[in-house]
């Protein structure tokens, strides 16, 4: 593998970002990171989409301009992936100059290759979706099924794309690669979308939008949002129309574009035939995630639920975000929506972080050093009973990867911490030592500890702070590549001192009980 792109969808600005955007965001850091363990060169772009109706109504809303409004928030998005440790190559902007520039280039040429065109049209427009809805997909009552919303009736003249003409090849290509569209189950859904398609509306008049990016040759009309912002993941890698830079050459196509359930249609359909028109090869997946529902509700500012990643850190003191990290990680399956309950999260984070896993590791160091003064010997290294189940676990944890299948390779590690538990209980090196047994006892808690090793080193894109501080314990390279990870890792010689072991995750415990994360 030499390179792997993978892009987030960028965010609206009209408001903070809440935990349904660091769920996605943490998905596709955790998948990065993941990669880095894979291949040297990995690409990961984040960004913010600027433009629209939303943000125009948003901004006139608070009396500042859009683009204020823009600044405001696209800062607390980058603050909020900070305090994440969301670790992306890129952040863009589509009010990036270059961006606007590139994409103005591409409305202009697919303007003169006749893939678009002017027409007057009436149709049914959802702030809320940024696109024109088909009645047929309407609510018996007549609203927006996403946004629950009455659509506006808009008569403009605006410029069409010919979708239409590039339907065929759409469903051949979702046909011939059953892993374009993740999970599989989705694709369907993107099929019989394809059936009843039409041209779509790619420009608004500039009397109702004129926070968007201007029309070359058409000073009345502006862009509208979706070509402008699904155009990020090539503009952001420096792709011009007639010159492309050696970068998009090197990254291009994208391995993965993680995006939400609710824009799959977007990505899977219009982007793919804005691609086609442009003569550039597709993405090699588009990986639709479920949605996160607070205490089992949708998340609405009219329900007053909304919560901020932040405020989740600041509730319960964490002083990183690997717990929050790991929580929403393995929130839900493959695609399927999950739920955030702050009772459910210290109950999860306790359980697997604290006992199970940091306590495995201090109380393995500390009979290291109580029996042996942290000191290996030569005689501890021995055949150990856990290396076929650990290096099973790393082939079964890279294959989930590849199938974007996120929590469920965490479930993965966290079978691999149990068996590692279990041994220790079966085998109790505490009752060996008693015994006197020191040789046998010594060869348990090295066994344990080189396969900690590897549990670092899968926890570490989900945990990256935990990981540092087990790897640290361990003295094990965390840079080790997976396919390069054997059983082992510990070396003789004395490991550690007492003063030194530190437990990698304290409980979140009843100090900190009545907290709850902050509904903003
Ligand atoms: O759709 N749970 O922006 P957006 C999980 N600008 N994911 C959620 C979520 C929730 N409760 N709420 C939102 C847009 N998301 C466009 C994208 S890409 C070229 C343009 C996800 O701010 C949502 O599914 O409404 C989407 O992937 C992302 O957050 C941004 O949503």
């Amino acid at each position: 593998m030499e390179k792997y792109y993978l892009t987030t969808a960028i965010d609206y600005v009209n408001g903070a970002p809440h935990i349904g955007h660091a769920y996605e965001k943490i998905l596709t850091d955790i998948i990065a990171r993941h990669y880095t363990q894979r291949c040297d060169d990995v690409y990961f772009l984040t960004g913010t989409d600027e433009h629209g109706i939303k943000i125009q109504k948003t901004a006139a809303e608070k009396g500042i301009t859009p683009k204020e409004l823009c600044d405001e928030n696209a800062q607390k998005f980058k603050n909020a992936w900070k305090a994440l440790d969301i670790d992306y190559t890129k952040f863009i902007r589509t009010t990036d100059e270059d961006h606007k520039k590139i994409v103005q280039k591409i409305f202009d040429k697919l303007l003169k290759q006749g893939d678009i065109y002017k027409h007057s049209y009436e149709g049914l427009y959802c702030t809320g979706c940024e696109c024109f809805l088909n009645p047929k997909d309407l609510t018996e009552d007549g609203l927006c099924p996403d946004h629950l919303k009455k659509p506006e009736v808009v008569k403009e003249e605006n410029y069409f794309f010919k979708l239409t003409k590039y339907k065929d090849a759409i469903i051949k290509h979702i046909k011939e690669h059953p892993d374009f569209i993740v999970p599989e189950f989705r694709a369907n859904e993107v099929i019989n979308q394809l059936e009843d398609i039409q041209d779509i509306s790619v420009s608004r008049a500039k009397t109702n939008v004129k926070w968007g990016i201007d029309v070359l040759s058409d000073d009345e009309q502006s862009i509208y949002v979706w070509i402008d912002a699904l155009s990020n993941y090539i503009t952001a890698l420096g792709y011009d129309t007639e010159n492309p830079s050696e970068n998009f050459k090197k990254y291009w196509p994208a391995d993965v574009h993680v995006i939400g359930k609710d824009i799959l249609k977007f990505h899977s359909i219009y982007w793919p035939a804005f691609l086609l028109a442009l003569d550039l090869p597709l993405p090699k997946h588009i990986f639709a995630h479920g949605w996160i529902t607070i205490d089992e509700s949708k998340m609405s500012k009219s329900l007053g639920n909304v919560i901020s990643p932040t405020s989740v850190l600041e509730s319960f003191n964490l002083e990183h975000p690997d717990a929050f990290r790991y929580y929403m990680a393995t929130s839900a399956p493959c695609g399927r929506d999950g739920n955030y309950s702050d009772d459910d999260f210290k109950e999860k984070v306790n359980a697997h972080l604290a006992n199970s896993m940091g306590n495995l590791l201090n109380r393995t160091l500390s009979m290291l050093v109580k029996y042996f003064d942290g000191e290996v010997k030569e005689e501890f290294k021995s055949e150990n009973p856990l290396a076929k189940k650990a290096l099973g676990t790393v082939q079964i944890v890279k294959n989930h990867f590849d199938n974007f299948e996120i929590a469920e390779a965490g479930l993965e590690i966290t079978s691999l911490v149990d068996a590692a538990n279990k041994y220790v209980q079966d085998t109790a090196p505490w009752s060996l030592a008693k015994e006197g047994k020191m040789t046998e006892c010594g060869q348990v808690l090295v066994n344990v500890l080189d396969i900690m090793c590897i549990i670092a080193s899968l926890i570490y894109p989900y945990c990256p702070n935990i990981a540092s501080d087990m790897a640290k314990q361990l003295s094990f390279d965390l840079n080790t590549k997976l396919d390069d990870l054997k059983t082992d890792n510990i070396k003789c010689g004395k490991l550690i001192s007492k003063e030194d072991i530190k437990p990698v995750f304290l409980r979140l415990d009843s100090e900190f009980a009545d907290k709850s994360a902050k509904k903003s």
